[in-house]
């Protein structure tokens, strides 16, 4: 293409769709590992930073993740009021725990992803994006199966299921399932709230964010979804935020910027209250998408990423 100079001889495709690749050029590989769970990489992207990259797919990269951490972990928080205690279910590179360390009132935050190679190597590769929050006495991990943890545990204020996308024979495909959302609901205390990364919303790709918040309304009295602008994934991504109690989707912006500056210590970059406000407003085709879907995702019959979801 005239003008166009290419900047890296290695690339990184990710495959959107079957018809669709994104690549990013490697500036260099930091580490390349195959952990029990997944393909590893973390890589210096050169234009969006250093990225993590799983089986293929882009998680997170140090020149966008705000753009997601921020939403997943806030617009929960903010719904909820006051957390106190929250999970996180996946959350290897630390992001979503850093956010939540933001907010004074929390002090519990168990991070439960089944994958300690992976752990290992963000907590090694990328002190940009966790910060040292693995280090603070508030956050335990907990290396393991978060479908078994949450099982096990209750009274949570937030759940957060920070994953991978529900390949299939990856980690995260059983953490999609009705059978998954029916134990975050009875692992939540009164007044709880989960969110997940739903899927993307992008409309060839909209299928499994449809049936993934269809089988969240299978379990939760409200749900809504909002929209994460993340440029690494390609697409824009869907939160579904879901509780037994109703979700306010007009919040006043005034009085979540004098919630977030009384309950947190602030420094956010995409967030706040007039940002809130945006976020909760889901698209019409989304909003019609999801009404229109009647697959309910369960163990029996869990997603699949590439087959029509
Ligand atoms: N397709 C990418 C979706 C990735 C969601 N998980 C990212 C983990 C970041 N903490």
């Amino acid at each position: 293409m005239p003008g166009a100079t290419l900047a890296a001889d290695l690339w990184i495709s990710e495959f959107l769709t079957p018809h669709d690749i994104w690549q990013h050029g490697i500036a260099q590989v930091l580490t390349h590992q195959q952990t029990p769970f997944q393909d590893l990489y973390i890589v210096d992207s050169g234009a969006y930073g250093k990225a993590l990259v799983l089986d293929g797919k882009w998680q997170t990269c140090t020149g966008d993740e705000f753009l997601y951490h921020e939403p997943l972990v806030h617009v929960p928080f903010v719904l909820h009021g006051k957390p106190r205690r929250v999970l996180i279910a996946g959350g290897a590179d630390g992001g979503t725990a850093r956010e939540a360390l933001k907010w004074h009132g929390v002090e519990e935050i168990v991070v439960a992803d089944i994958d300690g190679d992976a752990v290992n190597a963000c907590r090694q590769w990328l002190p940009e994006v966790h910060q040292g929050a693995f280090d603070n006495p508030k956050v335990k991990l907990e290396i393991g199966d978060a479908y078994d943890y949450i099982a096990r545990t209750s009274g949570w204020d937030v759940i957060i299921a920070d994953l991978t996308d529900p390949i299939e024979e990856g980690p995260a495909y059983k953490l999609f399932t009705r059978e998954f959302f029916e134990l975050c609901q009875r692992a939540l205390a009164p007044g709880g709230v989960f969110v997940n990364q739903a899927g993307s919303l992008s409309p060839p790709l909209i299928d499994l964010l449809a049936r993934t918040v269809k089988t969240i309304g299978s379990v939760f009295a409200h749900t809504t979804v909002i929209q994460a602008t993340v440029p690494t994934y390609g697409s824009p991504w869907g939160l579904a935020v879901a509780s037994q109690r109703p979700i306010n989707t007009r919040p006043d912006p005034v009085l979540v910027d004098a919630l977030l500056a009384k309950e947190t210590t602030g420094a956010f970059r995409m967030f706040d209250g007039q940002t809130l406000l945006g976020l909760l407003q889901t698209p019409k085709y989304v909003r019609e998408r999801i009404a229109a879907e009647t697959t309910i995702y369960s163990l029996a019959n869990p997603p699949k990423f590439f087959a029509g979801a």
